[in-house]
């Protein structure tokens, strides 16, 4: 039987398991990233590991979230990263080279590799064929310690498309129009694989948002061939040694299908506060714009700031809407101000932002009250933008462009004819801003220097065999790790210290949620389906761990964070029966027995209504194993030191 691309990747990598779907795998990482956000905190584990180098063919560390410097705190971390970097062997991307994925797509990443990232948008690495998963810090740093990596065999679905774009119409509406099929758990274990003449018309860059943006739908990743498009891109980037060809067999079984034809394709837009949440930009017509903000790591390539420069070329931003663009990386704005393009921007009126996250995590440039801000991004959930009373809609910059210069969310088709781009043929290559691996000897002599922000991670506890408390918090479904622990620019430089960051846990739901989990000696949070979508950030399971969560009782949950919540020995337990959901209000006392936790079953007793209901888990053996010693960390301590 023939084989889909993803389970030749991964059979070439398979470390333990038989890739049956559903059942538990491990797999070798061959490639890593980090960015700032995240890495402190993967670094302080990978430092507690006690490996003396990395043990990857490549790990990179970037700075691209944290860059809004108001105090000591972020350029401190990033001082640490740095020298984390040259002790360590890694390569170290410099603030202001760009965003991760942007960045590593262009100089890194390679098909037929894995690549494990600590942000959940590393899947980016897809559209050059890589299998690129988003993960905790921790999973991080155990394999950059040279641990496999664990994870669900996924289903893989098949994603045909067909036809070619029309004008006004980019690869953002494509993974949109996905979004608008499935919605945002559509695709929890499963990889989106596209196929199809389809892909034929779409470059890396364009594949690369499509993949970016699968995260989106909660899939485990999302990957194309990798074929003489990817050879061209890669070639450009002068990197055509690395290109091999890759593609699934002809008669590959997949386990679903979806198919899109490109050209009946419209442009889309995502309403707030989800990215599932989607309509045709026809529908909203006419609603005023006071913010578009142009860049992050779906929308901020050559390609996609060239159609909006050209968009702009001669004309000025209406006069009640703010214009940002905040280009994905330095070898973009080289190009742009080699073509003058750059110039297009600027004179319309953008205002011209690092090429960095910015105000997709909020750092920076927060709309006003009430705005409605239309965004290239890829995420709008509720505060996320660092203000909480804004609207924010997700769109294609061809569809931000035209707002900017309008006012008004307009169907970009209305612009006129299509201004045309000349890509070039070889990108502008510079690595300057990408400090390689040091020589071994080098880097014995190196000192790890930490800013006084940089707390160390706090120690955990064996788990006990019966948990008590009450609940703490009840909450619907698609919860965030935007909701359980925001980011912005207040919160996020606190990411190395977690005392700290603790006092923000689920702030946009209930600011009364830390003060109370003191006050009662911790307890439990009971959710709906997908609990825990969205970003990588394992802050959404150390914090509340550290305010004394017992275990977090949902309808179900989304991939990184269940993974999480397992690390830091907070137990993920599902209910048997949905419906038991109902019978729970907050202030319930719960005592859940843990003894048979190993046979799928757990028991818990509400004593406020005098109930018993059953509940269950997904975990494996090993996962149990390290749940109950309080977190794995402690189990790869005791394997490396
Ligand atoms: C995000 O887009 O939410 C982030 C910020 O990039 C996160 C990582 C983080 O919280 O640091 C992600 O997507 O994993
Ligand atoms: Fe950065 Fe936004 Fe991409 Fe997250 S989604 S990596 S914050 S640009």
């Amino acid at each position: 039987m023939g084989k889909t691309l993803t389970e030749k990747i991964l059979e070439l990598h398979l470390v333990e398991g038989k890739l049956e779907k559903g059942t538990d795998i491990a797999i070798k990482i061959d490639q890593t990233l980090t960015q700032d956000a995240t890495g402190t905190m993967a670094y302080l584990q990978f430092e507690a590991m006690g490996v003396s180098r990395v043990q990857t063919e490549l790990s990179v560390s970037y700075v691209d979230h944290n860059t809004l410097q108001t105090d000591f705190k972020n350029p401190d971390d990033h001082r640490y990263l740095q020298s984390i970097a040259a002790k360590y062997g890694l390569y170290f991307s410099r603030p202001g080279n760009g965003i991760c994925h942007q960045v590593h797509l262009e100089r890194f990443a390679r098909p037929g590799r894995t690549l494990l990232g600590s942000d959940s948008h590393t899947p980016t690495g897809g559209g050059v064929g890589s299998i690129a998963i988003g993960a905790g810090g921790l999973d991080v740093a155990a394999a950059m310690a040279g641990e496999s990596f664990r994870l669900k065999m996924p289903q893989v679905v098949k994603v045909y498309l067909k036809g070619k774009l029309p004008d006004f119409v980019s690869a953002k509406d494509v993974i949109l129009e996905i979004l608008r099929r499935i919605g945002v758990k559509g695709a929890v274990n499963k990889v989106l694989e596209y196929t199809g003449p389809g892909i034929k018309t779409l470059t890396v860059p364009e594949r690369g948002t499509i993949t970016n943006m699968g995260t989106e739908t909660g899939a485990t990743t999302s990957i194309f061939p990798s074929d003489e498009i990817t050879k061209e891109f890669l070639e450009a980037q002068e990197r055509g040694d690395q290109w091999i060809q890759l593609e699934p067999d002809e008669d590959a079984k997949y386990d679903e299908t979806i198919e899109i034809n490109l050209s009946e394709l419209e442009p889309l837009i995502a309403e707030p506060h989800s990215p599932g949440n989607v309509k045709t930009v026809k529908d909203l017509e006419g609603l005023n714009v006071d913010q578009v903000c142009i860049g992050s790591c779906t929308n901020s390539s050559l390609r996609d700031l060239k159609i909006v420069a050209n968009m702009l070329k001669g004309k000025t931003i209406n006069l009640n809407t703010v214009l940002t663009v905040s280009p994905g990386s330095r070898q973009v704005v080289d190009h742009m101000i080699d073509s003058g393009e750059m110039g297009y921007l600027i004179k319309a009126g953008a205002r011209i932002l690092e090429n960095a996250c910015g105000p997709c995590i909020g750092m920076g440039l927060a709309p006003k009250s009430d705005a409605i801000s239309l965004r290239t991004f890829n995420r709008n959930f509720l505060g996320r933008t660092g203000t909480k009373s804004a609207n924010a809609y997700l769109v294609s910059p061809e569809t931000a462009a035209i707002a900017a210069i309008k006012g008004k969310i307009t169907d970009p088709r209305k612009f006129g004819s299509i201004p045309k781009i000349d890509m070039p043929k070889n990108f502008m290559v510079n690595d300057n801003m990408i400090i390689p691996p040091l020589h071994p000897e080098e880097a014995k002599n190196v000192e790890i220097i930490r800013g006084p922000n940089i707390k160390p991670l706090p120690e955990f506890n064996l788990l006990p065999a019966k948990l008590e408390g009450e609940v703490l918090l009840k909450v619907e479904d698609d919860i965030t790790t935007d909701h359980i622990m925001p980011a912005g620019a207040k919160i996020l430089p606190l990411r190395s210290n977690i005392p700290e960051i603790s006092k923000f846990v689920f702030n946009v739901v209930d600011e009364s949620f830390h003060d109370r989990s003191l006050a009662k000696g911790g307890g439990f949070i009971v959710g709906g389906d997908n609990y825990g979508q969205g970003s990588s950030r394992e802050h959404a399971a150390i914090a509340p761990k550290y305010l004394g969560i017992k275990a977090v009782i949902v309808k179900s949950f989304a991939r990184i964070h269940l993974a999480n919540l397992v690390n830091f020995g907070i137990v993920p337990l599902i209910f048997v029966n949905k419906d038991d959901y109902d019978t729970i209000e907050p202030e319930d006392k719960f005592e859940i027995d843990l003894t048979t936790i190993k046979s799928g079953k757990v028991k818990l007793k509400n004593l406020t209504k005098n109930i018993n209901l059953e509940l269950t888990h997904s975990l494996s053996e090993q996962d149990l194993e390290e749940l109950m010693a309080g977190g794995k960390l402690t189990l790869i301590k005791q394997k490396h030191i």
